[in-house]
């Protein structure tokens, strides 16, 4: 791609309202990015593959648990922090972000705190050095947006359970080394387990011809009477609001990448309509190429403030789960949209490797969609303002 010469919009002046700390983890990261992710992430999507050689980088700047506890490996950050990591982070890809939200929201979150203190010690240190790499089996064939109603399931085996069933859609599955998996037992409750690689009957085949998200690695988890010990159950709390906590801290973090996204395709639309000269004249000069970044502008600061203001509550312990959706789908959107404007903006050199924005735009196809897509969110706002349950 072109030197990445991104610069960050702050119309409001938002860096005001941020500490010290979070500006420190804000510009640490974002050159790590420029140095490490840049160069190299369109040839990776271009590829259909996930850039192996970033893992250790990114246990480094401390993006796998940023706000796990020190004592267990992780960075000890508050959720600002969390959230402006996850921004910087999807400015350069949004595959990228995922596997650090799988990491630290979806496997280390579960262990730390559904987990007890053996599997804490036994795993989170190499989660968060990139020792290990996990991912999070939920979603299943049959059974996306309503997780509730999935078959697979464990059967009691002495000290073991016997574990059946197939994931699908689940990021970093090719590559990982460990499985957070919710499955149901006996008597239907669904219970997080830990199924290691190299368990005997578990693969994980993996999922091509994606057009999006193509520099992060998608596959089944597949389980065929797979021995599982049973230390490997976290303990602390089952149901299905046990996933479903872990998701309400991966989508707060989308909310924040998703700006990030959205910030690199203005900011690229800004420089190149400046440039660019048509009729004589920079586009940008053009009333109707005004519009589009004057808008692009006004949504950027909008989710800035929305995402802020969310991680203040979130610091707070206050957040809902449904203030989090409404900022994952609202920030989610406004990036599509920003994205697919951004892309006119450039013409048909919108539509090459040699600008950022399109991958970015099909990337975030799937960010709409996972995590919950956006009609699900609405329904959860639907549900939270008026009581009544639109879902089934
Ligand atoms: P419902 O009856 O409403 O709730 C069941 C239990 O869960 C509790 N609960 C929550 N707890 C914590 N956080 C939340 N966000 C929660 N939402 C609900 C609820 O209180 C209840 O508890 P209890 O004690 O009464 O049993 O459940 P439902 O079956 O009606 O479904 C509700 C619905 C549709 C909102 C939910 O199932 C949902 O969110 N569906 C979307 C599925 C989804 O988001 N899947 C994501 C899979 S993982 C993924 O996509 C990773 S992508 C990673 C990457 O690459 O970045
Ligand atoms: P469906 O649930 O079949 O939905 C299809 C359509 O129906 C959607 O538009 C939906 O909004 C709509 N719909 C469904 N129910 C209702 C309703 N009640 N009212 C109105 N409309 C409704 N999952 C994991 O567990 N782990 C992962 O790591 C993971 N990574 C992913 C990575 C990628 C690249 C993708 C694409 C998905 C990933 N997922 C993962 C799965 C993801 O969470 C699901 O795709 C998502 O939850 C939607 O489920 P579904 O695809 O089965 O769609």
């Amino acid at each position: 791609m072109l030197k990445d010469l991104f610069q960050a919009p702050d119309y409001y002046q938002i860096d005001e309202l941020l500490m010290e700390e979070h500006l420190l983890v804000r510009d640490a990261t974002r050159n790590w990015v420029k140095k490490e992710v840049s160069p190299i992430i369109e040839e990776y999507a271009q590829k259909a593959e996930f850039p192996q050689q970033l893992i250790k980088g990114l246990a480094d700047i401390g993006a796998f648990g940023p706000y796990i506890p020190q004592e267990y490996g992780g960075a000890g950050l508050d959720q600002i922090s969390y959230g402006i990591m996850m921004q910087e982070i999807e400015r350069g890809d949004s595959g990228v972000r995922s596997t650090c939200s799988v990491q630290s929201s979806l496997v280390m979150y579960p262990i730390y705190a559904y987990g007890n203190e053996e599997q804490r010690k036994k795993y989170l240190s190499k989660l968060a050095s990139g020792e290990y790499i996990g991912c999070f089996g939920l979603t299943e064939p049959n059974f996306g947006s309503n997780p509730g109603g999935m078959i697979t399931n464990y059967k009691d085996d002495g000290d073991h359970v016997i574990l059946n069933g197939a994931k699908m859609w689940i990021s970093n599955a090719p590559f990982a080394d460990i499985a957070v998996v919710w499955a149901k037992n006996e008597e239907g409750r669904i219970h997080g387990l830990v199924v290691e690689r190299g368990m005997e009957g578990f693969t994980t085949p993996e999922t091509h011809n994606k057009w999006s998200l193509r520099a992060s690695a998608t596959g089944e988890l597949v389980f065929d009477n797979v021995r599982v010990p049973k230390a490997n159950i976290l303990p602390n709390k089952s149901g299905l609001g046990a996933p479903l906590g872990c998701l309400d801290s991966a989508r707060y973090g989308i909310a924040w990448g998703a700006l990030g996204a959205a910030m690199d395709c203005y900011d690229t639309a800004l420089r190149y309509a400046k440039e660019r000269i048509q009729f004589d004249r920079p586009i940008g000069g053009f009333q109707l190429q005004q519009k589009k970044l004057a808008e692009m502008l006004t949504e950027i600061t909008k989710a800035q403030l929305l995402v802020w203001r969310l991680g203040k509550l979130k610091n707070e312990g206050k957040a809902t789960s449904a203030q989090i959706s409404m900022a994952k789908r609202n920030n989610v959107e406004i990036a599509l949209k920003i994205a697919r404007e951004a892309r006119q903006v450039l013409g048909g050199m919108g539509i090459t490797g040699d600008y950022p924005i399109m991958r970015h735009m099909m990337n975030l196809e799937s960010v709409v969609t996972y995590e919950g897509t956006h009609d699900i969110h609405l329904l959860i706002t639907g549900f939270d303002i008026t009581g009544l349950n639109a879902f089934k």
